[in-house]
């Protein structure tokens, strides 16, 4: 390794990154793979990931940087632990995938990058270019990982480290500067297993390595602007943000070391598993005050509120009715459609004279169509 690579290897560590390799700039090992997903469809309505031009970068990332001549891919471990059992099992708190349990890594990690790019630049001279990127850029980061010798990729679809596990945050920087290339990892991989593919809730590992992002509970709850489609619903249970299912039973999160990096450990336990009833009411101010420097913050109020609408319905219990009902009145119509279709699934009588009582007032029609369809399933 020459002396600039192990330079940019030893400063990456010392900036709390786990895993740190580099890459040739030359197109990532799974291309083919990438666009057959894309063509079937897979990406729903991430509709980022199919334009032409995203497609093109992901394939060269000189297009990104013409003067690109290798990428530095980096891990870093969130696992910052299990929320205890007796809140994981409660059906009336809803589940946060851990990603989600601190600040949001895209801002740690890339301040992080750019400090190692500065690094970079205090050995070479000012006169490297960089462009540091985690997860939004347009670059194919698992594919990349592999080639840097960071893991390798699961059925789950996941970047699994044979001593780390998967609970992995991935980032780039792209370098023009000349670094001899990391080798992958070879002779490790999922052999027989098949145990994600049995535990997805939703059958959205519809084959191995194949993730169909439609009937990912992840996509349903994070990136799915609009209404969860209504057969999916009874599968997401209580997630109300990501999911994390694919990645607990994977027999190599054995390997998964406890990181005691503050930025994403959740701030209490209750954070990680929230009570559903205490969510359902959430204003606009308290989402703001409390999630802004979350990855929650995606979402939205109204797509945090829809998810726990959903959670309430599969929890099915009657104490949930009246919160349910107040949410009838939400100012969002996506969250009144979906506090229909929880006050359905609960569907004692209080829960049914409420839907009765607004069947005449709610005006916006996709809302009215949950009504009608809550009070046909008891007809
Ligand atoms: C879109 C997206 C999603 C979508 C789609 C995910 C998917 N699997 O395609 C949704 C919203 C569902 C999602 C969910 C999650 N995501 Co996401 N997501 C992305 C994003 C932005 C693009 C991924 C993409 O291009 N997907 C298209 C598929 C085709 O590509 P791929 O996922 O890279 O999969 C590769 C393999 O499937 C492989 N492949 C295909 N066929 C075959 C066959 C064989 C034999 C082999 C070996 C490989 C192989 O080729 C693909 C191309 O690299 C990346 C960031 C980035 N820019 O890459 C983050 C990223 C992949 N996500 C990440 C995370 C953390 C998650 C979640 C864990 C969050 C959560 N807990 O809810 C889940 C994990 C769910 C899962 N099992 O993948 C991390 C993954 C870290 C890791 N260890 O792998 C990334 C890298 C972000 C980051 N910078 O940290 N995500
Ligand atoms: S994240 Fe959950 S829903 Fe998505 S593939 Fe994994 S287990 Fe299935
Ligand atoms: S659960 Fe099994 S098949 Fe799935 S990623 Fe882990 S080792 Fe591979």
């Amino acid at each position: 390794m020459t002396e600039l690579a192990q330079r940019i290897c030893s400063r990456a560590r010392e900036l709390g990154f786990d895993l740190v390799g580099l890459a040739a700039a030359a197109p990532p090992p799974h291309l083919a793979a990438y666009r057959e997903w894309v063509a079937h469809g897979y990406h729903g309505e991430m509709g980022y990931l199919a334009r032409p031009e995203r497609v093109a970068r992901r394939e060269d990332p000189c297009m990104i940087l013409p003067s690109t001549r290798s990428i530095v891919c980096v891990g870093a471990n969130y696992y910052t632990g299990d929320v205890p059992a007796e809140l994981a099992g409660d059906p009336a708190r809803g589940l946060i995938s851990r990603h989600a349990w601190g600040r949001d890594y895209h801002y740690v990690l890339l301040a992080r990058l750019e400090q190692l790019a500065d690094s970079v630049r205090e050995a070479t001279g000012p006169v490297v270019e960089h462009r540091a990127y985690v997860d939004t850029g347009p670059l194919l980061e698992r594919s990349l990982a592999v080639r840097a010798g960071l893991g390798f990729i699961g059925k789950n679809t996941c970047l699994i480290h044979p001593r780390i596990g998967s609970w992995l945050f991935l980032g780039e920087l792209l370098l023009d500067a000349e670094l001899a290339p990391s080798s992958p990892i070879s002779d490790v991989g999922c052999g027989t297993c098949q145990r994600c593919l049995a535990a997805c809730p939703t059958g959205a590992l519809i084959a191995p390595h194949i993730l169909d992002a439609r009937r990912c509970i992840s996509y349903l709850t994070i990136e799915l602007k609009g209404a969860i489609p209504r057969d999916l619903r009874p599968l997401v249970g209580n997630w109300i943000f990501g999911c994390d299912i694919c990645q607990e039973v994977c027999p190599w999160q054995r390997f998964a070391r406890q990181t005691d990096k503050l930025p994403f450990c959740a701030s209490a336990p209750e954070h990680a598993a929230p009570r559903l009833l205490e969510l359902i009411g959430l204003d606009e101010a308290t989402f703001r005050q409390r999630y802004r420097h979350s990855p929650i913050w995606r979402a939205r109020r109204r797509g945090l509120v829809r998810n726990v609408a959903v959670a309430l319905g599969n929890w099915g219990d009657e104490r949930a009715v009246p919160a349910l009902v107040q949410a009838l009145f939400d100012q969002e119509s996506l969250v009144r459609g979906h506090a229909v279709w929880a006050l359905g699934r609960i569907g004692t009588s209080a829960a049914r004279a409420a839907l009765e009582a607004i069947r005449t007032r709610e005006e916006d029609p996709s809302s009215r169509r949950e009504i009608e369809a809550a009070l046909a399933s008891w007809e």
